[in-house]
């Protein structure tokens, strides 16, 4: 997500000619000041990569679109948990949905894999806010 103190006009105009497809956020809380280094040529972009389980795994001053993009596919292709590709057949659908509900109602258990990618959000058990994502993710 990108957290910027502009109105909104000019957030969804910065969207819009950059082709960001990713969620803005506008400011305020004073996060910008918060943030803010007193000397610092620009404090944008204040770039930071965190992972599923919450670490931060990059930060930057200045973009770096290519090594943000490394990094990115590198967590990508780690086998982290989440995702929601339960069945592990490479798309995220109903069969996904049904495995977890069959999970949480008892009627299905889970090797670490199906179990890793139904917890969606990471947080070491399986319940209906994995769902909840899941189906988000799949309606969007
Ligand atoms: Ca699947
Ligand atoms: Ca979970």
């Amino acid at each position: 997500m990108g957290i910027a103190n502009q109105p909104v006009s000019a957030i969804v105009e910065f969207a819009l000619n950059n082709g960001l497809t990713f969620p803005l956020l506008r400011d305020t809380q004073s996060v910008y000041n918060q943030y803010y280094i007193p000397g610092g040529q620009s404090p944008y972009p204040r770039d930071i990569i965190i992972d599923r389980a919450g670490i931060i795994q990059y930060a930057n001053n200045e973009y770096d679109g290519e090594t943000m993009q490394l990094i990115v596919q590198q967590l990508l292709e780690s086998g982290a948990c989440g995702g929601g590709d339960i069945n592990l057949d490479g798309q995220l659908d109903v069969l996904d949905i049904v495995m977890a509900v069959q999970y949480i109602i008892g009627d299905l258990n889970f090797s670490s894999d199906e179990f890793c990618a139904a917890d969606f959000d990471t947080d070491g058990q399986i319940d209906i806010l994995d769902i909840v994502a899941l189906v988000n993710t799949i309606i969007n």
